[in-house]
């Protein structure tokens, strides 16, 4: 039988403002069908999105939804999320609204290790607005704030967040619907930050001075730079030149989770005590013998 798509969309709101052939349609569908794997009741989702073409994901989803400002996802989302712990909390960002503008809030969620899904939605340009350069345009192509060509060097989104401390990273991108949705399931079911690079089209913007004005051709570009994890791993350092590996990239369950962690504050303020002296394991070694 047909999944059923309308029970978790907003159909009232249907068409979508997205053009025609946007990759955005089908990460929302992965989306939904693996909220329905994970078995959660949409009366208990919360998506939150923030400004551009990525930002409409909380309009059209049918969950508790917040539309925030740019850039700021992560900040509304940790509130939301620490107010209600029990709550899954998905974030939608584009990749200025999540690297660029909200690159700091991108860095201290990974960071503080907070259960929020975060889908940077990565079509490397600035769409709603036309064409800017974000921080992914890679480097060499066109967009009307790079004229002559984009000359910042091409950013890999995943080692950012491996770097900053999120413990489930994964990659994959709008060409495989099956593969994006089965990295969803597994990442909304992991208890801590999980950070999901979703390689998208924009053929609009990205592709109209960059040679792939077809939903077709950005998609084939996108295919000629993605490659699975074992086979990007078992390749040398040249082979691995403008490459991004696709899957689970980073998977640790041995952090402890922010609101977890934040229930111990809560804990020493009631006892009149401090976290370090309730739970010793949770200081970092490098507090060293500081004589607390
Ligand atoms: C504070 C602020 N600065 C700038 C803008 C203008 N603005 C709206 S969307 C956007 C960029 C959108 O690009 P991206 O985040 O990559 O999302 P996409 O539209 O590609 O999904 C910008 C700069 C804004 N709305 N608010």
């Amino acid at each position: 039988m047909a999944f059923n798509y309308d029970q978790y969309l907003r159909t009232d709101k249907m068409p979508t403002l997205w053009c025609w052939g946007c990759g955005d349609g089908v990460i929302l569908k992965a989306v939904i069908r693996a909220i329905e794997k994970c078995g959660w009741d949409m009366d208990d989702v919360c998506v939150v999105s923030g400004i551009g073409c990525s930002g409409r994901f909380s309009s059209y989803i049918d969950c508790n939804t917040v539309h925030t400002t740019h850039g700021r996802t992560i900040a509304y989302a940790t509130g939301i999320k620490l107010a209600n712990p029990d709550k899954h909390v998905i974030v939608v960002a584009g990749d200025g609204d999540g690297l660029a503008i909200g690159g700091n809030h991108t860095i201290h969620g990974c960071r503080r290790n907070i259960d929020l899904n975060f889908i940077l939605i990565n079509n490397f340009i600035y769409g709603l607005t036309n064409s800017q350069v974000s921080p992914t345009t890679p480097k060499g192509m066109w967009a009307v704030t790079m004229q002559y060509d984009n000359i910042d060097p091409t950013f890999d989104a995943c080692r950012l967040a491996e770097g900053a401390g999120a413990t489930f990273i994964a990659r994959e991108s709008v060409n495989d619907p099956k593969k994006l949705e089965k990295m969803f399931v597994k990442g909304f079911q992991h208890r801590g930050f999980s950070f999901f690079d979703v390689f998208s089209n924009c053929h609009i913007n990205l592709g109209r001075k960059n040679k792939m004005q077809s939903a077709l051709a950005n998609l084939d570009w996108i295919d000629s730079i993605t490659v699975g994890k074992k086979k990007y791993d078992a390749m040398s350092e040249e082979e691995r030149e403008g490459l991004f590996p696709t899957g689970i990239l980073h998977h640790d369950d041995s952090q402890i989770e922010y609101c977890d962690a934040y229930d111990m504050i809560i804990e020493a303020a009631q006892n009149k005590t401090t976290v370090t002296k309730l739970h010793p394991e949770i200081a970092d070694a490098t507090v060293g013998k500081v004589g607390k």
